[in-house]
């Protein structure tokens, strides 16, 4: 009953936990080591869920503010409630920001996992993806259907065995960001990666293993970009080497070359610095986004309809579809990437920056916020044209990030996430993440505490304070979530599941139809069960915007 960031607090930072249905009464906090009462408390009013019966009183102990190990205690609850343990210190969440980033190592494909840097989660090499076939849909006259491509390396989509190139964009995109915004930070984090030893700092490491395959995705002869690289169906819980069927590109998409060159002139700018340690991949990568927007800008609205290629071509697939219906976000992304790298105002003119007066929250389909990030991001550095949109973005983004903290001090969590059932849709955690992400970008911004904790209070949801009592990231936590929908931590026969990776969290749509949920409450939606791919599977695009929320709060850190 007691919900709580089962990892810990900053000392400076506010601490509370939320007990569910609990009487009016006092809370002790106790030292771990001795059990010895260190601080006492008065439960607050009672708070009532938007979404059920429910009510939470919070144990505010943000008073207290001494390192070490500790539990809450409630006596007045029946069952004499104990909460999981936690820590009180100084970069609290740093195991948590970089295992997930280690998460996207366990995903590589193409590279066996040595038990140097996987331990009990080593494994073989899975998918060499050198022998991919050109599928009818993606035929054209210099490679028709069934040419044999090589399209190696990458990250493992989620817990199926795909690479959607829509999908790796916003992942990428926000890697690259959680870099630009935070370079200092990542430039000292080790992660016991084979690449740890190179001149290159470890998270860019990880992110050049996708890069490299994104560019495979992309076809010489005209610069458009393949959608997918996929089996024809999925495969069953096997291990990745024992998943053999044959693989191949699909269609080329609008959405696919737009993200495609939104990350490739992200990664022009990142990776320039490291030219000597990387020479030719900043040229290369630039490009390659320069071809790819050539090929958007011809072919503007080729939507990926898999129901329409199936209908025309063999074999059918039935693999992920990321079919995203609207790319005017994709354009402005792709576009502000392209101009930030070039300095081209051309870019920057090609679009209409606001197209209406919606900031909408970063996903998959919708990446406009992307490009606002990157220009907040060099505000200072602007030509004259972009210079003039500055003072727009700066009210936008402070007028979302206020909007997302309204109601957060009398809401049942206090957590930013959570005021609407539409937050709990499929991969809801990465709704809790992205929120948080706009929230650092409003601190960046204003300096203003308010923000930083309301992007703290989100990452407490993720570890625990919630309406499941899940910690959402496997390994961590007192209560974890031991059975994802991840092929790997299915197939390998170890307890545990590989470490650093985000469950999707409470989705009441429940489409895998899993018969071991317990509730329908948008909040609790959520079961810990391996079959259940809409409420406990893992995906890149949900592990990214943790890792950003969590490195940048070990960044910026409370004072
Ligand atoms: O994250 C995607 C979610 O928004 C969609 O509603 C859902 C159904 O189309 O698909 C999710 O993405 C899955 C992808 O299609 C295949 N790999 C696993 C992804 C996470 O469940």
């Amino acid at each position: 009953a007691i919900r709580l960031n089962q990892v810990g607090f900053y000392p400076a930072a506010p601490k509370v936990a939320v007990m569910v249905n609990a009487p009016v009464g006092e809370f002790v906090l106790k030292s771990k080591k001795d059990n010895k009462v260190v601080f006492k408390g008065k439960l607050s009013e009672s708070t009532r869920s938007p979404f059920s019966e429910k009510t939470t009183r919070v144990a505010d102990f943000s008073a207290f503010q001494k390192a070490g190990n500790y539990y809450l205690e409630v006596p007045s609850t029946p069952d004499g409630s104990t909460s999981y343990p936690f820590e009180i210190k100084e970069k609290v969440h740093e195991g948590a920001a970089k295992a997930s980033i280690k998460g996207f190592y366990y995903q590589r494909l193409g590279i066996p996992l040595d038990e140097k840097y996987a331990g009990k989660w080593a494994r073989p090499a899975g998918h060499p993806d050198t022998q991919v076939l050109v599928h009818p849909s993606a035929a054209s006259a210099e490679r028709p259907a069934g040419t044999v491509l090589s399209s190696p390396l990458g990250w493992y989509d989620a817990g199926d065995y795909n690479k959607y190139i829509v999908n790796s964009g916003i992942t990428m995109g926000t890697l690259l960001s959680a870099y630009e915004d935070f370079s200092r930070y990542y430039d000292k984090l080790n992660l016991n990666i084979p690449e740890s030893t190179n001149q290159v700092p470890d998270l860019l490491d990880e992110v050049l293993w996708n890069l490299r395959w994104m560019l495979t995705m992309q076809d010489p002869h005209d610069g458009g970009v393949y959608h997918k690289l996929t089996n024809a169906s999925f495969d069953g819980m096997v291990m990745p080497h024992q998943a053999t069927k044959p693989r191949y590109v699909v269609q080329k998409s609008t959405a696919a070359a737009l993200d495609f060159a939104a990350v490739l002139a992200q990664a022009a700018r990142v990776y320039r610095p490291f030219d000597q340690a990387l020479p030719g991949l900043a040229d290369s990568c630039l490009l390659a986004a320069k071809q790819a927007w050539t090929w958007a800008q011809k072919y503007p609205n080729v939507l990926y309809d898999q129901a329409a290629i199936n209908k025309e071509f063999d074999p059918d697939i039935a693999t992920g579809t990321y079919g995203d219906r609207h790319v005017a976000d994709e354009f402005i992304w792709a576009a502000s990437e392209l101009y930030l790298t070039t300095r081209d105002d051309a870019y920057y003119r090609a679009v209409n920056l606001f197209p209406d007066e919606n900031m909408p929250l970063p996903a998959w389909p919708q990446v406009r916020l992307l490009g606002y990030y990157s220009l907040l991001r060099f505000r200072d550095k602007l030509t004259p044209v972009a210079q003039k949109d500055v003072a727009e973005l700066q009210k936008r983004m402070i007028q979302f990030a206020d909007q997302l903290l309204e109601g957060t001090s009398t809401h049942f969590l206090r957590t930013v996430m959570g005021h609407k059932a539409s937050d709990f849709a499929w991969g809801s955690s990465s709704v809790a993440a992205n929120q948080g992400i706009v929230l650092v970008q409003a601190y960046r911004l204003t300096q203003q505490p308010k923000y930083l904790q309301g992007a703290l209070s989100n990452l407490d949801y993720l570890l625990g304070r919630n309406g499941t009592g899940y910690s959402f990231l496997t390994g961590f936590g007192g209560k974890q979530v031991m059975h994802p929908h991840h092929r790997p931590s299915v197939a390998d026969g170890l307890a545990e599941p590989v470490p650093g990776l985000l469950s999707g969290g409470p989705n009441p749509g429940k489409q895998d139809k899993c018969t071991t949920y317990t509730s329908d409450v948008p909040d609790e939606a959520f079961t810990d069960d391996d079959c259940s791919y809409a409420s406990n599977e893992i995906a890149i695009n949900w592990n990214a915007p943790f890792v950003y929320l969590a490195g940048a709060l070990e960044a910026i850190s409370f004072k």
